[in-house]
C-alpha cells in the first residue's frame, strides 16, 4: 500500500510540474504521450484508491459533477475596473493629475489582456475559490471552472493565505475549436474570444470548460503591501508562487518612456495567440496609492491605453443574404477587398437588420471594418462624410432563393424562410446531412452537393437515396467519372445503416447537435416514437430545455418532415436503436476493462461492440470487473486484474466472444 502512495505522489509532482513547464512556462519537457500515460495512471489508481488523492491532484482540472448554478460570492475587496485613455495626450492628463499629488514615483507597463478578470482564494498555499467580478462588490463562485485551467496552480510554492487577481482568457486556437464545435452543434458562434471566454466561465459542466482551454494570466495581489512594496515585485512574487504572469511587463521611470514604448505593444498583437486590447499603466510603489485615491470604479493610480483595433476603410459594394439550414436570413456585406489583419477580407457579416438600422449601413458606402477577434470581418461604422447613396437600407420581405414571405419571430433579431422546402436551405441542410459527424456519407462533401444541386439532382435528402438512378447520367459530368460515381453510390447505400442519433443530427433540427441527438435516442429509440414526443415528457430529459423540445415538436409536427421521413423509411435507412439490453450476450449486464493496444479495434470500436453486447466499459480495474480485456502492452490494469483474480481475455478470446459483431 505505502508503494502506492508512493506513486500517487510521484505522479502528482510529475503532473503538475509537466503542466506548469507546458502551460506556464510555454517550455514542454515530456511528450503529450507521455503526459497522457501519467495522467491515465494517476486516474485510476486515484479510482482504486480514493483515501490517497492529493489536494493538490491535476486530476481535479478534468472538471468534476456538473453544477445547478452559481453561487454569490461578496469580494473581501471590491475588484475595481480601470479607467481608459485613448490617446498620448490623455495619457499624460492622467499622468498630470498623478504628479500634482505624489512629486516622485515609477510605473510599472503590462499588456493589457482582452478576457475577463477572476478573483483567487489561497489559504495555506491551497488554491480554495474563484470569483467573477461581478458588479465588483459582488461577483459568482466559478471555482470549479477556473479549477480546470491548466496553468492554474492548485499549490503555491508557499503555504501563505493570498488572494490573487488576473484575467481569464481564450487563446485565439481554442477560440477556432469552440467555434467549429459550435457549428457542428447548431449552435450561434462565439462573436470573439473574450465572448466565448466569459460564455465558458458560466457554463455550468465542468468538463465542458476543461475541454475549452481556457487560460489565465495573474497581475495584481490583494493587499499586496502585506507581501511587497512595489507591483514590479508583486509580478516577480506572483511568479515565484506559480502564477502565470505575462512576459510583457516593464519597470518605466517616466510616461515618456511609456509613450515610446506603446507602438512597441501595439505591434506585439499580431504575433500573439490571444487577445489584447491594450497596455496596462500602475504607479509601482503600493505606499503612494492611497494618496493618488480612488473614483467609484477605478484607481487613479492605474490607467488602460486602448489600442485601435486594426481598422481599414473599403467600399460596400452590396448587401447580400445568406440562408442557413434552419431558414435564417443573414444579411453580408459583400466589400472591396481589402487586406486587414493579415488576410484579405471581401466579405463581412452584418449580423441582421438591427445591426444595419442602427449604424445606418447603406450600400455604395464607404465603411470602416476590422476582424472581431482578431478573426471574423466586421463592419463597424459607415464613414459617413463620404456617403453618396441617400437610400436607407430596407431589410428584403422574402427568401433570396424561393421568394417565401419571410417571418421575423418576436424577442429575436433574426428573420426566417419558413419554407421547408426551400432549396436554399435545402443545400445547407444537405452539406450538413452527408457530413462527417452526421450520416458521414464521404464521398458527398461540400462541393459535390453544389455542384449536383446545380444540375438539379439534389434538392432534398431524400433526393440523395435516389441518385443511384441516374447513375449513367452522372458518370457524363466533367470530374466525376465511373470510380468516383459508384464510390459516391457505395458510400450513399452504407450510410443507410448509419446509427439514429446521427440521422436525428443529420436532419438538422433547430438546437438539436450531436449530442442531444445521442440523449434524445435513448428516450426515443426510433424515428416514430420521436414524432410522437410530447413536450411534456421531452422537457423532463436532463440536458433538453424548453427551447430544444419546442423545436423538436414543432419540426417532427410538419406533414412534409413526415412524409420526407416516411420515403427515408421506405428507402431502407435505419430508423430504430436498438437498445443494448435487448442483446442476449455473455457481455450482457457485464463491466469490462479494456487496456493496452488491441490489432483490430480501435478503444472505440472496442466501447461500442461491448455496448452493443449489453456490457459496460470502465475505465479502472476493481472486484467489480468482470472482464479485463488486454492488448499488446497492457500495463497496470493487466497488473491488478491478476492480482485480484479477474477474467482477462486477450485479443483472439475477445474476437471469438464477439463473433459476428463486427
Ligand atoms: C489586464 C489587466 C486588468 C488592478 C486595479 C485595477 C485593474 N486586463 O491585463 N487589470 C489590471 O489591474 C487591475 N491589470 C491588468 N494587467
Amino acid at each position: 500500500m505505502m508503494d502506492i502512495k508512493k506513486r500517487i505522489d510521484e505522479l502528482v509532482k510529475i503532473i503538475n510540474q509537466a503542466n506548469v513547464d507546458y502551460h506556464t512556462k510555454d517550455q514542454p519537457t515530456i511528450t503529450d504521450f507521455e503526459y497522457d500515460q501519467y495522467l491515465k495512471e494517476l486516474i485510476e489508481l486515484e479510482e482504486s484508491y480514493p483515501n490517497y488523492k492529493q489536494i493538490d491532484s491535476p486530476t481535479q482540472k478534468i472538471g468534476g459533477f456538473v453544477l445547478d448554478g452559481f453561487v454569490k460570492v461578496t469580494h473581501q475587496v471590491p475588484m475595481m475596473s480601470l479607467a481608459n485613455v485613448f490617446n498620448e495626450e490623455e495619457l499624460r492628463n492622467f499622468d498630470d493629475k498623478i504628479r500634482k499629488v505624489v512629486p516622485s514615483f515609477s510605473y510599472v507597463s503590462e499588456l493589457k489582456i482582452d478576457g475577463l478578470a477572476v478573483s483567487l482564494v489561497y489559504e495555506a498555499g491551497l488554491f480554495k475559490r474563484a470569483a467573477t467580478r461581478g458588479n465588483g462588490v459582488v461577483g459568482e463562485d466559478v471555482t470549479e471552472n477556473v479549477r480546470t485551467i491548466k496553468s492554474l496552480p492548485l499549490k503555491l510554492t508557499e503555504p501563505i493565505d493570498i488572494e490573487v487577481r488576473g484575467e481569464i482568457y481564450m487563446p485565439h486556437k481554442s477560440f477556432k475549436l469552440a467555434n467549429e464545435e459550435r457549428m457542428n452543434q447548431n449552435e450561434a458562434l462565439f462573436a470573439n474570444p473574450r465572448n466565448a471566454a466569459a460564455g465558458t466561465i458560466r457554463q455550468l459542466d465542468p468538463k465542458i470548460v476543461a475541454k475549452r482551454q481556457l487560460d489565465l494570466f495573474c497581475y495584481t495581489i490583494v493587499n499586496a503591501s502585506s507581501y511587497v512594496k512595489t507591483q514590479d515585485e508583486a509580478l516577480k512574487y506572483l511568479k515565484k508562487l506559480g502564477f502565470k504572469v505575462n512576459p510583457y511587463h516593464e519597470k518605466l521611470e517616466d510616461i515618456d518612456a511609456l509613450v515610446n514604448k506603446v507602438s512597441v505593444y501595439d505591434s506585439l498583437r499580431k504575433t500573439l495567440n490571444y487577445d489584447t486590447d491594450g497596455v496596462v499603466i500602475k504607479v509601482n510603489e503600493f505606499d503612494l496609492y492611497e494618496r493618488i485615491g480612488y473614483t467609484a470604479k477605478s484607481p487613479k493610480w492605474a490607467t488602460a491605453y486602448k489600442f485601435q483595433a486594426e481598422q481599414v476603410e473599403t467600399l460596400l459594394k452590396d448587401i447580400t443574404f445568406q440562408i442557413g439550414r434552419t431558414g435564417v436570413i443573414t444579411p453580408v456585406a459583400e466589400l472591396e477587398p481589402v487586406f486587414v489583419s493579415g488576410t484579405t477580407v471581401a466579405r463581412a457579416t452584418l449580423h441582421n437588420e438591427d445591426y444595419i438600422l442602427t449604424k445606418d449601413i447603406r450600400i455604395g458606402d464607404t465603411v470602416v471594418i476590422h476582424k472581431a477577434g482578431e478573426i471574423i470581418p466586421e463592419v463597424l461604422h459607415v464613414v459617413k462624410e463620404k456617403r453618396t447613396n441617400l437610400k436607407p437600407f430596407e431589410m428584403i420581405t422574402s427568401c433570396p432563393v424561393c421568394g417565401t414571405h419571410l417571418e421575423r419571430k418576436p424577442g429575436e433579431a433574426d428573420y426566417y424562410c419558413m419554407n421547408p422546402e426551400c432549396p436554399g436551405k435545402h443545400i445547407n441542410t444537405l452539406i450538413h446531412f452527408a457530413s462527417r459527424q452526421a450520416m458521414d456519407i464521404d464521398t458527398l462533401g461540400e462541393k459535390v452537393v453544389e455542384m449536383l444541386h446545380e444540375l438539379g439532382y439534389l434538392n432534398q435528402i431524400t433526393d440523395i437515396y435516389l441518385l443511384h438512378q441516374y447513375r449513367d447520367e452522372l458518370k457524363e459530368i466533367p470530374g466525376f467519372g465511373d470510380k468516383k460515381v459508384e464510390k459516391l453510390i457505395q458510400a450513399i447505400e452504407a450510410s443507410k445503416k448509419q446509427t439514429l442519433d446521427r440521422l436525428i443530427f443529420g436532419l438538422g433540427v433547430k438546437h438539436v447537435g450531436a449530442k442531444v441527438a445521442k440523449t434524445l435516442i435513448k428516450h426515443y429509440p426510433s424515428v416514430n416514437a420521436l414524432m410522437e414526443a410530447k413536450y411534456e415528457d421531452l422537457i423532463q430529459i436532463n440536458e433538453i430545455g424548453e427551447m430544444i423540445a419546442t423545436s423538436i415538436v414543432s419540426y417532427f409536427n410538419d406533414d412534409k418532415v413526415k412524409e420526407m421521413l416516411r420515403l427515408l423509411s421506405e428507402f431502407g435507412l435505419n430508423m430504430t436503436h436498438e437498445k443494448e439490453e435487448s442483446i442476449a450476450h455473455t457481455f450482457n449486464g457485464k463491466t469490462l476493462v479494456l487496456t493496452g493496444k488491441m490489432e483490430s479495434f480501435s478503444r472505440e470500436q472496442a466501447t461500442e461492440i461491448i455496448e452493443k453486447c449489453g456490457g459496460k466499459v470502465a475505465s479502472s480495474v476493481s472486484a467489480k470487473t468482470d472482464y479485463v480485456v488486454a492488448g499488446e502492452d497492457a500495463g497496470s490494469k493487466l497488473k491488478k486484474a491478476n492480482e485480484l483474480g479477474v477474467k482477462v481475455l486477450d485479443e483472439e478470446e475477445f474476437k471469438v466472444m464477439i463473433d459476428g459483431l463486427y
